[in-house]
């Protein structure tokens, strides 16, 4: 690999004329260094995706990252390429050419184990209106750990069986054999089965395992009463920059699965046939004083071991 990309990189190096003067802007103000380190950070991906054309589908230029560290040298950290991580130095000429001085894959630990904090802050102080005073609760959590392939529910998208079932009634079935079926296929790893917040404002924890394969986490459960309201993650990536994120907070917003039609906490069942999509709800009882309100938070704690 490393032979074959400083030849590519001569090919990109023409086709991005605006690097050329890069050297001589070496020490230019911070914006226009972080033009050209956008530009280096495209073509280092590009590196791996030509050394790697077949994979190309899974390149992620978000984690990327860029510093100098030397007097002509550049560092490109941790650019994410189908589950894999890839350091690159290179290293600028004045006469406008450059070397590759290396590239190479950062490893990581494969597996990790996180603690989930789901912290419900949901009250009559948070959401006064027609709070369920009493009757406030959430099933237990539900969802696995999976790869890039796999959905098992998404915003503007139609809630599959197991995603109304579990927002309507609060069942972990038939989501929990949606995931176990992506288990089989071979996108989905583990199955995530945890306790529900008995009363509402709580807190339940409950740990699993995860590993560089099946980096996502989908965990979702119903807000109780509602019609078919829930809260939850989807796909949520637990490895950032190339390594596993120590801790990450989510804002838990109120989700409508599109499946009952009921407007309100306590609404009878009245089925949305066809269903709707999955939408965030942005009106009462979850708008308060003018802001969408969260009802608590899922925290995601890496633990060491
Ligand atoms: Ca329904």
């Amino acid at each position: 690999m490393i032979q074959y990309l400083p030849d590519l990189c001569s090919e990109l190096f023409r086709l991005y004329d605006g690097l050329v003067p890069m050297s001589a802007n070496f020490h230019s103000p911070r914006s226009t260094m972080n033009r050209h380190y956008y530009r280096i950070i495209a073509i280092c991906s590009f590196w791996i995706f030509a050394a790697a054309p077949v994979l190309a589908d899974g390149l992620d230029l978000t984690t990327g990252g860029a510093r100098v560290v030397g007097e002509n040298k550049l560092s490109l950290e941790n650019l994410s390429f189908d589950g894999r991580f890839y350091n690159a130095e290179i290293e600028l000429n004045l006469d406008g050419t450059y070397n590759v001085n290396s590239v190479e894959e950062v490893v990581i630990a494969s597996t990790a184990t996180y603690e989930l904090t789901f912290d419900s802050t949901w009250s009559a102080a948070t959401h006064p209106y027609q709070y369920p005073s009493g009757l406030s609760h959430y099933s237990g959590l539900i969802g696995g750990t999976h790869n890039g392939k796999v959905r098992f529910w998404e915003l503007s998208k139609i809630a599959s069986p197991g995603m109304e079932r579990m927002a309507e009634l609060g069942s972990k079935s038939p989501l929990r054999d949606e995931v176990e079926s992506a288990i089989e296929s071979g996108d989905a790893e583990y199955l995530l089965s945890g306790g529900g917040i008995g009363s509402s404002p709580g807190l339940v924890t409950m740990q699993f395992q995860i590993s560089q394969g099946y980096p996502f986490v989908t965990l979702v459960s119903m807000i109780a009463p509602s019609p078919d309201w829930f809260v939850g993650v989807s796909a949520l990536g637990l490895i950032e920059n190339g390594q596993w994120i120590d801790e990450l907070v989510i804002p838990l917003y109120a989700y409508d699965a599109g499946s009952d039609s009921g407007v309100s906490y306590t609404s009878s069942n009245s089925d949305t046939n066809p269903k709707a999509q999955i939408s965030r709800l942005e009106e009462l009882p979850f708008l308060v004083n003018g802001e969408i309100t969260p009802l608590g938070t899922f925290t995601f704690r890496r633990l060491l071991e």
